[in-house]
């Protein structure tokens, strides 16, 4: 039995929730405005980059701007009102979707980079020293390895990268070595975007918290694709993006334990963040608007918990089944070319992602094959240059998989690299 058949729900069905699975693709590029190139069916493999949206969350975004459009948290009016219970609820559908105690834990940002720097500014700057150590990965994606890597500089602190091991996971004996008294906090990518190792947060957060140091989970990658919940997982931080996960632009999350965030000091200042402001000084608004300066992204809050809603419609066990099995399929595919190269962990040890590289061909070039035959898959290094480094190529092609894909269109990426292969030899 093929994958798509054990898929816990009827793709067929839900891609109908996706307008732009309808999309044809190829011919001249399409000029807004103009509709599109009408040559290929999409089959659209860049997941990981950013997500399709059901018209679910896109209905949710259209009824605020045509039923209830105004600011949050400035108007006694209706609409305000009206606007301010659904952008605060919005936060009360992420917390109750990760585990977080309430919305006082969960901060609305523009997408996981800015959760990381929020942090890495507002906690990192005041309580990093030179003495003191910061713990990532050689793994990290550059949102956490580049903002570490700058405040490590600014403040003294020593910024460490637990090694990974020959078959993509990491090397648990050298983070211990990496891990001790000096260690503050402990940034960690739970579902790599290049490799699709899913790293072992959990016993992670026990080694931070046993040297004292924090645990701050990068869940761009794993909270679309999986049950995350805050608890479990052990983590202080956790922040997450919402357009990877059917939602759209604009809106992710950091979460943080309640008693963290209450200590730590704005990231931002300005209106709707305060209490109380005179010539000399002013107070702080409550958690979490204390940490959300100006008018907020109130459409794509809104929209988010549409996204919530979809996804947890489907059920986030389905959703990582589904992609469980999409991954191992072509894991499995790709590995019948033995001039096709694949990072990381074995197929079914994996995230729903394959990041590759055909011998003697450069990714962009393949990635414009693949484009040819109506497969789109990111090409590049998908913002993990030491990490390619590493794996001693200058970049990959990654295909990713999400709730719509399907074992045909993984057929079709195979074909189309098949067909590249042939040209290139
Ligand atoms: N990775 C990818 O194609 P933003 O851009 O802030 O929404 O997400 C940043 C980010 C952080 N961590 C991980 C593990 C990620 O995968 C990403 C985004 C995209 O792989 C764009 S580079």
């Amino acid at each position: 039995m093929g994958v798509q058949e054990q898929s816990p729900f009827d793709v067929d069905a839900l891609r109908d929730d996706f307008p732009i699975l309808e999309r044809k693709v190829g011919g001249d590029v399409t000029v807004p405005g103009e509709g599109p190139g009408d040559e290929t069916p999409l089959v659209y493999l860049d997941n990981g980059a950013t997500t399709q949206k059901p018209n679910q969350v896109i209905d949710a975004i259209a009824d605020y701007y045509r039923e209830y459009n105004a600011n949050v948290h400035r108007g006694i009016h209706q609409l305000s009102q009206e606007a301010s219970v659904a952008y605060e609820e919005a936060h009360d559908r992420v917390a109750e979707f990760i585990g977080a105690e309430g919305r006082e834990e969960i901060v609305f940002t523009k997408n996981t980079t800015e959760a990381m720097n929020l942090v890495a500014y507002a906690w990192g700057l005041e309580e990093l020293g030179p003495g003191d150590s910061v713990v990532l990965t050689q793994m990290e994606h550059h949102s956490a390895l580049v903002t570490w890597q700058q405040i490590g500089k600014r403040t003294g602190a020593d910024v460490r990268f637990i090694e990974v091991e020959e078959d993509g996971t990491l090397d648990m004996d050298h983070a211990a070595d990496c891990i001790d008294d000096s260690t503050k906090m402990v940034s960690v990518v739970h579902v790599s975007n290049t490799l699709g190792t899913i790293n072992p947060v959990s016993e992670l957060a026990e080694m931070a918290h046993e040297h004292d140091a924090y645990l701050f989970a990068d869940g761009a990658q794993s909270v679309p694709t999986r049950p995350v919940d805050v608890g479990e997982l052990g983590v202080d931080f956790l922040a997450f993006s919402g357009h990877k996960m059917c939602g759209p632009t604009g809106i992710g999350v950091l979460y943080g334990r309640e008693s963290l965030l209450d200590s730590m000091q704005p990231y931002l200042y300005g209106g709707d963040m305060i209490r109380r402001v005179s010539f000399e000084d002013a107070t702080w608004e409550d958690l979490p608007w204390k940490f959300e300066a100006g008018t907020p992204n109130i459409a794509q809050g809104i929209g988010l918990a549409a996204a919530i809603d979809y996804l947890e419609g489907i059920g986030m066990e389905n959703v990582q089944a589904h992609e469980d099995r999409l991954a191992e399929y072509a894991y499995d595919r790709l590995t019948e070319f033995d001039d096709v190269t694949i990072y990381g962990p074995p197929g079914d040890e994996r995230g729903g992602l394959v990041a590759f590289n055909l011998d003697g061909v450069h990714a962009h070039d393949l990635s414009s094959i693949l484009n040819d035959f109506g497969v789109a898959v990111r090409a590049g290094d998908h913002c993990t240059q030491p990490l390619h480094d590493e794996l001693g190529a200058n970049s990959s092609a990654r295909a990713s998989f999400y709730v719509y894909n399907t074992t045909e269109e993984i057929d079709a990426l195979v074909e189309a690299v098949d067909e590249a292969r042939q040209l290139f030899a």
